[in-house]
């Protein structure tokens, strides 16, 4: 895949979205020297899909020094943006790399440009001249159409489909199988419900759902 790098790897998070990077390391030759973080306790010294889970977040430091150049936060769920954001930080101002990950089944386009830290999984399209801001994750069988603006640390779950030219701000959460139309713009922590279809322009912090979809709430704590 190229993008990842030579360094040692480390997953921030072993988790069910940990796992599914965990086997797209596999295929790219990338898993190798990888070792997992995570917050429980009881996780460390097992094993998630043959890496090594060796301990928490402490020891970013330390494995800084010990040869690990790069890093993937591998944390998903609809909650965790604030917190992937803070996890990439903190690795960011250790010295780390955020590597980008491309599943060996996925499709980019020569002119679309990817960020730091974003994850292109299997069967997920990004057409010409899209623009994946970084920490992005653009899930299994996602579509990200020609000219599309993806903010950071936004997460296109599976099947999601964006038309051509669509905007998403940053931290936003479109959901299983739903279907932005062209043109449109999705604010900044906006989330859209599984299986809508957005017709109109979604505000900063809305929740969106339904065909075609409506506000139902605002996001946040
Ligand atoms: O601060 C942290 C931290 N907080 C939670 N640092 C580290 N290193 N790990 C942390 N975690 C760990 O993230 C939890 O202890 C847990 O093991 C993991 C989150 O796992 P979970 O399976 O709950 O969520 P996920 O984000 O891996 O997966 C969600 O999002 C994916 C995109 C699920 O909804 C999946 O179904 C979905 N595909």
């Amino acid at each position: 895949m190229g993008e990842v790098g030579t360094n040692r790897l480390i997953l921030i998070g072993a988790g069910g979205h940990a796992r599914v990077l965990a086997d797209a390391l596999h295929l790219v030759g990338r898993a190798e020297g990888a070792v997992v973080l995570d917050a429980q306790a009881d996780l460390h010294g097992t094993a998630l899909l043959g890496l090594p889970i060796v301990g928490g977040d402490e020891l970013l430091a330390s494995l800084r020094g010990e040869g690990f150049g790069e890093f993937l936060v591998a944390i998903g769920g609809i909650r965790g943006f604030g917190l992937r954001r803070r996890l990439f930080d903190r690795a960011v101002q250790l010295g780390l790399r955020a590597a980008i990950l491309r599943h060996p089944a996925s499709v980019v386009a020569e002119s679309a440009v990817l960020g730091a830290g974003s994850q292109v999984l299997a069967s997920a399209v990004v057409n010409a001249c899209a623009e994946i801001g970084e920490n992005v994750i653009l899930n299994t069988g996602s579509i990200v159409e020609h000219d599309c603006w993806v903010g950071a640390d936004s997460h296109i779950a599976p099947r999601a489909c964006l038309a051509g030219g669509v905007r998403i701000g940053r931290q936003v959460h479109i959901g299983v199988g739903a279907t932005i139309c062209e043109n449109l713009r999705i604010g900044d922590r906006a989330i859209v419900g599984a299986g809508a279809v957005v017709i109109r322009d979604v505000p900063p912090e809305a929740v969106v759902a339904g065909v075609p979809a409506k506000a139902i709430r605002r996001s946040g704590p």
